[in-house]
């Protein structure tokens, strides 16, 4: 028996972009238990790098939905093999990567509440879905879905002062479009559309959980003012979407109680909680206990930073959410998408893979490095919306440019000039 048994505790899982993982918290907040399930590491049959699919256009990017419950039965059965004491856990929650989206089949529900415990859930699940691979937070294939929809509400200003953003390509209604017009009949045979966190909750729960405020307000859908779904939003974007999402709650709601095929196969309490799943983002926000005032730098696969707000002032670039812990109050965020895999990347490029050399490297020039400055974005950004590495001297001239067709043709002459200029490119100041 291990030896946290008889240790009251919570469970807070984490479907990020690239890793399921689990802490067990106990009553003291002292975390006793981890793990975790890395995709490309430990799901090796899925394929995936960095936990993602990147498709041909180098714009869409999409992730299997059965990987993620794979990795959820592996650190189950782990935590069993360890022999976790699941009979003291109260309640769980977690966060999952923002924006991805879940498509439920029609009859999925009914296979959630029936799972057998002599199974595993990715064997059962198997027919659950109605696209194997689901958009993620990655990927940028929906300008037309997004120019649609800002034209619906009166414009990209417009759309960010009920919805909290303008529309983003990653965003989740862009992303229901898409979907809705490349593939009408999935969307038609799809009874429930569910956020990556929501979809987690769901697994715990054994029914559709709703989506959280919090989480909700990626999705380009929710007014963030009075958290109901716009229907101007929903009805740009797909027919029949409320009934497909949902009403959406308070991110601290208690969904239900967990469902009897983890009481029965890991001996968890019937009475365990399930509480609402929420963003990455959001949770970090509470977890980190952030207060007005407070800002949060967060280094991940996207670099992100984020406050709390009392006042949401909705501009063109950026994102207003609904703030996950006080349903009254907001959370500002900047997300960069050339986060970790990028510095991953020229790390291995540069210092041999090996962050020692790398930090040898940067002490050998002064710091500032001469006034010499490189951008490196082999993903298009998203703040700002740009690709390609680029290099400038102190002078301020422009040393190396690495160019990315075909993707910079996605780009906008205005927002090329809108990006070129925040790298002070001499040709573009002119
Ligand atoms: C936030 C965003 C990313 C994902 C990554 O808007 O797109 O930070 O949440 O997990």
């Amino acid at each position: 028996m291990a030896d946290h048994a008889g240790r009251r505790c919570c469970l807070g899982w984490d479907f990020s972009t690239q890793q399921v993982k689990v802490v067990a918290v106990d009553a003291e907040l002292n975390v006793f238990y981890e793990d975790s399930v890395h995709f490309d590491r430990d799901l090796l049959e899925f394929g995936t790098q960095g936990g993602v699919h990147v498709h041909e256009d180098g714009l869409t990017v999409t992730s299997p939905v059965l990987m993620w419950v794979q990795a959820l039965d592996i650190i189950l059965e782990k935590m069993k093999a360890s022999g976790f004491d699941f009979s003291q856990v109260l309640a769980l929650s977690g966060a999952g990567q923002q924006h991805g989206s879940v498509y439920w089949k029609a009859g999925a529900s009914q296979v959630l509440t029936s799972l057998s415990p002599d199974l595993l859930l990715h064997e059962q699940l198997q027919a659950c879905f109605s696209i194997s691979d689901c958009p993620v937070w990655m990927d940028s294939s929906t300008t037309a879905q997004c120019r649609q929809l800002e034209a619906t509400v009166g414009g990209a200003q417009a759309l960010s002062c009920l919805t909290g953003s303008r529309a983003y390509e990653r965003f989740t209604g862009n992303q229901i479009a898409k979907l809705y017009q490349q593939n009408p009949e999935a969307y038609a045979h799809t009874e429930r559309i569910s956020l990556v966190s929501s979809f987690a909750a769901s697994l715990f729960l054994g029914s559709h959980s709703p989506i959280d405020y919090s989480d909700g307000s990626g999705m380009n859908l929710l007014r963030i003012q009075d958290k109901v779904w716009s229907q101007a939003c929903l009805g740009a974007c797909a027919p029949h979407l409320e009934e497909k999402l949902g009403l959406p709650v308070p991110s601290c709601s208690v969904v239900g109680a967990i469902s009897s095929y983890f009481v029965q196969r890991y001996g968890f309490p019937p009475a365990c909680k399930v509480v609402a799943f929420t963003g990455d983002n959001p949770a970090s926000l509470a977890g980190m206990r952030l207060e007005e005032g407070d800002i949060a730098v967060s280094l991940g696969t996207s670099d992100t930073l984020f406050l709390w707000l009392q006042e949401p002032r909705p501009t063109l670039e950026g994102h207003i959410f609904c703030n996950p812990v006080d349903p009254q109050h907001y959370m500002a965020l900047l997300c960069f998408k050339n986060g970790s895999l990028m510095r991953e990347k020229i790390r291995d490029e540069m210092a041999s893979s090996s962050w020692s050399e790398f930090s040898k490297a940067l002490q050998s020039t002064e710091m500032g490095n001469s006034g010499n400055l490189g951008f490196y974005f082999d993903v298009m950004e998203i703040t700002p919306e740009i690709i390609g590495r680029h290099r400038f001297s102190a002078e301020n001239h422009e040393c190396l440019r690495q160019r990315f067709w075909p993707l910079e043709e996605h780009l906008t002459t205005e927002t090329s000039c809108r990006c070129w200029q925040m790298c002070l490119a001499p040709q573009c100041m002119s």
